[in-house]
Order: C-alpha cells, then structure tokens, then sequence
C-alpha cells in the first residue's frame, strides 16, 4: 500500500513540476508519462491529488534499545550511531560499549553522561558528563581502532545547583567544538549567570580542543580581550540549552533553550554570525519580560511555545531536514517537546506554520546520520530511524 501511495504521489509530484516547468524537460518523456501528464492536464479536478505530495507522513520505527539514551553522534568512516546513555555509557547501535562513566557520573534527573560528539577527522570522541559532586566536564578520548584510549579532560565547569547542565556537544562548520553549559541550575538564574560574560555557565562555548593544552580559545571568538569576558564564549543569555544543531547545508545554529515559567524557546544564530549573540536570559523568557529592562542588543527566540500547555514542559530542538528518503520534508525544521512528546516540523520561513508530524514518549534527542537522515531519541529507550509513514 505504502509504495504504491508512494509512486502516485511522486508521479504526481513530477508532473506538477513538469507542467509548472514552461522549457522543455531535458530528456525525452517517456510515452507513458507524456500520456498521463495529458489526462491530468484536462481533468482539473485531480489538482487536489497532488497535496499529499507536499506533507506526508512520518513513521518512527526503534531500530536499538538502550538505557536512557540522551545524546547521539556519528563518526567520520564508521556506519555505526554512537548513542550517549545518561546512565554514564557511550553505546553504539549495535551495542557495544564504547566508553563506561557508569561508575563516575551523578545521578539526578538533569545529570549524567548527557552529549558526544566526534572530531571531524573521527580520531578522537568527546563526552559532556557531570560527575559525582555534580560539575561538568568535557572529556577527550583518542580513537585507536575501535577502542577509546588516552582520556584526558579538555574543560571542567563547577555547577552551582544540581540542574540545567546543558550537555550539548557539535563541532560546526568551521572545525570547532561547540559546548552547551545551562545557567548553573536553581530557578530564575539567582546568581545571574546567563549575562554575566564572567563565567561559562548560561553559554554556549567555542573551543578547539586539539589546538592547544587543555584547549586553544579561537582568536575570532567574539569576547576575546574584552576584559573581564571569557573568551571561550561564542554565545550568552542562554537558561538550559539542552540540545542545539548546525544545519548542514547553510552552517546555521538552532538552538533549544528550555524555559522557566512560561515559555518555552528556540533559538537562532545565521551561519554568517560573528558569535556574541545575547540570547536574553533571565532578563527575558521566550519572548516577554522575566525581570528587569530588555537590552537593546538581545535576540528573540524564532520559536516559542507555552509551557504548561498540553502537557509540555522541555523544548527538544533540532534539526532542518537535510536527507534525501524524505523529499516533502527537505528543508524542513524539526524539534520536539520532551514531556508532551510532540513533533513538529515546519519551513525555515514559516515557523509558526510548523504542524505536528509525530509523537515519541520523552522525547530526549534527535539525531542525524552521515546521509543527512534523522534519528528520535526516548528516554525510555528506543532509538528510532525517521522515515516516510
Ligand atoms: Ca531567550
């Protein structure tokens, strides 16, 4: 059922376009798309048939079952997903053991083994986990074959409270390691620290870890010499940037910032960004006040939904759609909430139009693999492969 619906609607999809298309195609039509092609053009009434073409369905289906698997990546010259369990394990899909902090991370509900991401080059994996006294550390090991030797600490950040630990890990486009660290936890940012440029927590950081001991601070980063700024800062004002995402096309950076009260956020930063974006927090939560004046240079969320509505509680973002398997959903930007366990998905260019294309139970992460496919992560347990319904 599900090829044949698939054929008609690409057929139908090649002949919207070919009838949109007032130049000839470049090779010959084939007889028998010529001959369709003239009953639909004289049946007006079919127009509505190729609807379905622009959204369809999207099935979800668990190709591997872990514990608690919160964060996801894929190494350069290896087919392997390589899933973060928050339990402490770095899994691949088929499920080997990578890498086992079981016995040194935390335990709480925002704590634990909570991002990886590859060096570019696939020669050494980085793990953002919290350990037993609750502080963050991004940790480096070289690949030899398969195994992770040689583990050294690249950065550690005191954690004042328990919760909003961040955890995100990605090198961008430009080679560097992009780190999430959430305001430091409690409620409301009490200490400040979202736009206090004097710490690390509430940003997102931009290192390059094998450019230096422990690591080299890009001479391009926005806050470098600014006294009394860190230099590591690429971006600020952020509250719980659990997860955030390149897009692998343009190179921008979407970015989930779980909310306080009221609202819930995702934030944007376009590829030809110089860094320094004040995201707004705590002075502002999604778009209205939290406290204080809006600054004048801080950047409103292109999403924000309400909290407490529905059921949803923390915004998972994201990636734009940049596979081949699924043609209507290409371009698309993608993200979730975890507790109400919706997803969404809509144009770059129409976000508010975003419409729910599924549903996984605490949802914790999405993924995306060499091909540009996506991948859902659930708290519960699945990995799931995204894939046309
Ligand atoms: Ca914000």
């Amino acid at each position: 059922m599900n090829g044949v619906r698939l054929v008609v609607a690409v057929t139908l999809l090649l002949l919207a376009l070919l009838a949109a298309c007032s130049a000839p195609a470049p090779s010959a039509p084939s007889p028998t798309k010529t001959g369709m092609e003239g009953e639909k053009a004289a049946s007006p009434a079919q127009t509505p048939q190729t609807q379905p073409a622009e959204r369809g369905e999207l099935r979800f289906t668990e190709i591997a079952r872990l514990a608690q698997p919160v964060a996801f990546a894929v190494r350069k010259g290896d087919d392997r997903l390589y899933v973060a369990e928050q339990t402490g394990r770095l899994r691949t899909s088929d499920g080997d053991t990578v890498i086992d902090l079981s016995g040194e991370v935390s335990g709480g509900n925002e704590q634990g083994l909570l991002g990886v991401a590859f060096h570019p080059s696939g020669r050494w994996v980085y793990l953002d986990w919290t350990d037993a006294q609750g502080d963050t550390h991004v940790t480096e090991w070289a690949f030899d074959g398969d195994q992770a030797t040689g583990r050294r600490d690249v950065l550690t950040q005191d954690q004042p409270y328990a919760n909003h630990n961040g955890g995100q890990l990605a090198f961008g486009p430009d080679g560097y390691l992009y780190i999430a660290l959430g305001d430091g936890g409690s409620a409301g940012d009490p200490e400040g620290n979202g736009q206090n440029l004097g710490t690390l927590l509430g940003k997102i950081l931009r290192i390059d870890p094998r450019g230096g001991r422990p690591y080299k601070v890009p001479d391009d980063n926005p806050f470098v010499g600014k006294e009394g700024a860190k230099g590591e800062i690429w971006a600020y004002g952020l509250r719980n940037p659990w997860r955030f995402g390149f897009d692998r096309d343009t190179g921008d950076l979407w970015i989930g910032d779980v909310g306080q009260n009221a609202w819930e956020e995702v934030d944007y930063q376009p590829a030809g960004s110089e860094g320094g974006e004040n995201y707004g927090w705590n002075v502002r939560e999604g778009k209205e006040r939290y406290r204080g004046a809006k600054g004048r240079e801080m950047v409103d969320p292109v999403i924000a939904y309400p909290l407490n509505e529905g059921g949803n509680c923390s915004v998972i973002a994201g990636f734009v759609y940049r596979g081949k398997k699924i043609p209507w959903l290409q371009g698309q930007f993608m993200y979730g909430d975890f507790c109400a366990g919706w997803i969404k998905a809509g144009s770059v260019d129409e976000l508010e139009s975003a419409a729910e294309v599924g549903k996984v139970d605490q949802l914790s992460s999405f993924g995306e693999g060499h091909d540009g496919e996506l991948y859902a992560l659930s708290l519960q347990g699945p990995l799931y492969r995204i894939e046309s319904g």
